[in-house]
């Protein structure tokens, strides 16, 4: 008999270099749910069918599932697998729950300030629009300030919270990495450094770019 490995129920198209989907990917590492869901690598610039399949949004990530339908936009894939077993990173009720939930709201407009400047950056010169790019700027050093001032609510807690921030500061190190960023918020630096060390980051450093 030829073994052929455990067919996963789960199936969360991804890109290396995503941050939406290396908050996924690292909530899966950290609940132990690697056997469960396999990471497939899905270029969404290419149009893949079976990204497109899924979500017509052209998006990833996306949560194909064995039964119900697929599901997309990172806030909801980690919610879903947050239910899938008892070790919760998301609270399940009250204040703590909504402050992990802003935490990772906060987290994912930081990723797009990011995006969005890249975009911009990425056209040619001479259709680039710097108030646009000074706009993005602005917003993610506002946002860091407001981390670095807020950091007493995350710095310390393991959830899903402090880890969706650290994918996005990890973000900046990828994509904007000239602003040095640690120089101004020490602080941030040593919990993004803490965060670093864990496996579910060390597993999903995105490659080189
Ligand atoms: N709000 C979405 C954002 C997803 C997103 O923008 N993903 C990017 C990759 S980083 C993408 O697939 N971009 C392709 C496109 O916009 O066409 C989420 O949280 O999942």
């Amino acid at each position: 008999m030829t073994f052929i490995g455990r067919l996963t129920d789960m199936q969360l198209l991804s890109s290396p270099t995503s941050p939406y989907a290396r908050k996924c990917r690292a909530l899966i590492i950290e609940k132990g749910l690697e056997r469960d869901i396999d990471v497939v690598n899905t270029p969404p610039l290419d149009d893949p069918a079976a990204l497109l399949s899924v979500n017509p949004l052209g998006k990833v990530p996306a949560l194909i599932r064995k039964s119900g339908p697929a599901l997309i936009d990172s806030p909801l894939i980690c919610e879903y697998i947050d239910t899938l077993n008892d070790e919760r990173w998301i609270p399940e009720r009250a204040e703590s729950r909504i402050l992990v939930l802003r935490q990772q709201a906060i987290a994912a407009g930081l990723m797009d300030l990011t995006i969005g400047r890249r975009i911009e950056l990425n056209r040619p010169a001479n259709r680039r629009y710097r108030q646009w790019i000074d706009r993005w700027e602005a917003g993610i050093a506002r946002t860091l300030a407001m981390l670095e001032s807020e950091r007493g609510q995350f710095e310390r807690s393991v959830d899903h919270g402090a880890l969706s921030i650290a994918v996005a500061l990890s973000y900046l190190d990828l994509r904007y990495a000239e602003l040095d960023w640690r120089s101004a918020h020490p602080a941030l630096a040593s919990f993004h450094e803490r965060w670093s060390a864990r496996e579910s980051f060390t597993q999903t450093e995105p490659p080189a770019v």
